[in-house]
């Protein structure tokens, strides 16, 4: 039913000629039809026909999110907005989201990488998937609902939140897969058991992902949803969920490697590194049609191996994701970056310029508090105008982030200063730290 599922078992051979056929053409389709990257490759020397070998793919710009925000919102499109057909778009740095288009083909092969993902752990259309990721502009809720229905399976489009609605459906409509972000499963599963509910649902698995988690984690939610819980990895500038899976071994996410090509590289030196080390995930877009990306630079940390997989895959396996290599964090599934904090509090312009962003997390939940420090006189006025001030604050950063937050006003020299980079996040979540 899945017709690319049969690209999953290729031997290596005929997967690197289709990978490289499918290089070939995204090259020249970019090269042709977006100013940005015919300017990059002809800063590097590089015209499509150079591009013989799937080595030649080094040779190659790198894209970044910056490259993103200088094109906002539609400038790296490689199609005309008629055939543009979705957009969805992730948290920039200082409110400006980075923006994806997808033409109708797009949206129909994402779905069908979507469904073969779900193929890969033994889904089908007997399945009722709840999908908890949030619908809208991010990838979560709508990359996983087209996926869930082109395998044939009932679909509840819960998005995110209102937890006792959540349980309501799975139980009333048995539910028995649920996606969402892996912390927001787990406060799910807090909730489920303090109910009672466990016996009543019909949960057997759970896909989650958008945010990095342990295997201690997958344990504590296998356990207490009585599930087999998946990881799934993907970012909106590559298409959203579903560039890596895990199959039913649980080792790693096979790569979708007739979709995308796969490097690893030294996130300082931006060289490839031998196949097997650790660094920046690297990815470049092979089939999609209105916004192809060139080696765009994840900033994700982790690593790759080739050790055959015993479900008899060939594509290659990625760790899981233990960091970033920039600033960015992940609170609830939300992407943020200190900088947006920081962009608020200068245009307000009420506030030192001192802040410390600090997140933990509790129940399950994550937090995330904003220290911000004020002038001595300030804390000398009025109660009145402090709340006035942190109430304006916290609207500020609500607003721009799209998640709740607290913010603490404090006195001045509160939060340490450091000589070198400014110390703006302590996480206190340590998520990999097992
Ligand atoms: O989070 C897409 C997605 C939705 C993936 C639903 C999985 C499930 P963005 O909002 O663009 O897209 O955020 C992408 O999230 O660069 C990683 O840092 C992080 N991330 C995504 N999946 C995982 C995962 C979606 N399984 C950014 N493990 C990525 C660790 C992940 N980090």
């Amino acid at each position: 039913m899945i017709a690319s599922q049969k690209n999953e078992f290729l031997p290596e051979k005929e997967l690197r000629e289709l990978q490289l056929s499918r290089l070939q053409a995204v090259v020249k389709r970019v090269y042709e039809r977006v100013p940005f990257y015919r300017q990059a490759m002809d800063a590097k020397g590089v015209k499509p026909e150079d591009i013989k070998s799937l080595d030649d793919l080094r040779r190659l710009p790198f894209t970044t999110k910056q490259d993103l925000r200088d094109n906002y919102p539609f400038g790296l499109f490689a199609v005309p907005m008629q055939e543009v057909v979705r957009i969805h778009a992730s948290s920039g740095t200082t409110g400006k989201p980075t923006v994806v288009g997808y033409t109708a083909n797009d949206i129909a092969g994402w779905a069908e990488l979507m469904a073969r993902c779900f193929m890969m752990v033994g889904l089908s259309k007997d399945d009722i998937f709840q999908i908890s990721y949030g619908y809208g502009l991010f990838t979560g809720g709508l990359g996983l609902h087209y996926g869930a229905e082109r395998l044939g399976a009932t679909v509840i489009p819960a998005s995110g939140g209102n937890t006792r609605r959540q349980l309501m459906l799975m139980e009333d409509f048995g539910t028995t897969v649920l996606c969402c972000t892996p912390s927001y499963a787990a406060y799910l599963a807090d909730e489920i058991n303090a109910a009672g509910l466990r016996p009543k649902l019909k949960l057997r698995a759970g896909i989650f992902g958008a945010e990095p988690w342990t295997e201690n984690m997958r344990r504590e939610l296998e356990n207490k949803l009585e599930i087999d819980a998946f990881d799934i990895y993907g970012l909106s500038e590559v298409i959203g969920p579903g560039v890596a899976f895990e199959c039913i071994h649980k080792n790693g996410m096979h790569i979708m490697e007739d979709y995308f090509l796969a490097e690893i590289i030294d996130p300082e030196t931006g060289e490839p590194l031998p196949e097997g080390e650790k660094g920046e995930l690297v990815l470049t877009s092979l089939t999609k049609e209105a916004f192809p990306v060139i080696r765009y630079r994840t900033r994700d940390i982790t690593r790759l191996h080739r050790e055959p997989c015993p479900c008899g895959r060939t594509f290659v396996r990625m760790e899981k994701v233990t960091g970033r290599s920039d600033d960015m964090l992940i609170i609830r599934g939300v992407n943020v970056f200190p900088s947006q904090v920081e962009s608020v509090l200068l245009e307000m312009g009420e506030t030192e310029p001192h802040y410390l962003l600090v997140v933990d997390r509790k129940n399950n939940l994550d937090e995330l508090e904003v220290w911000v420090e004020v002038s001595e006189k300030l804390f000398s006025d009025e109660v009145k105008r402090i709340e006035e001030l942190e109430r304006k604050i916290h609207h500020g950063i609500t607003s721009t982030l799209g998640i709740n937050v607290k913010v603490k006003l404090v006195e001045p020299r509160t939060i340490p200063r450091s000589e070198g980079k400014a110390k703006r996040v302590v996480d206190k979540r340590e998520l990999f730290k097992e």
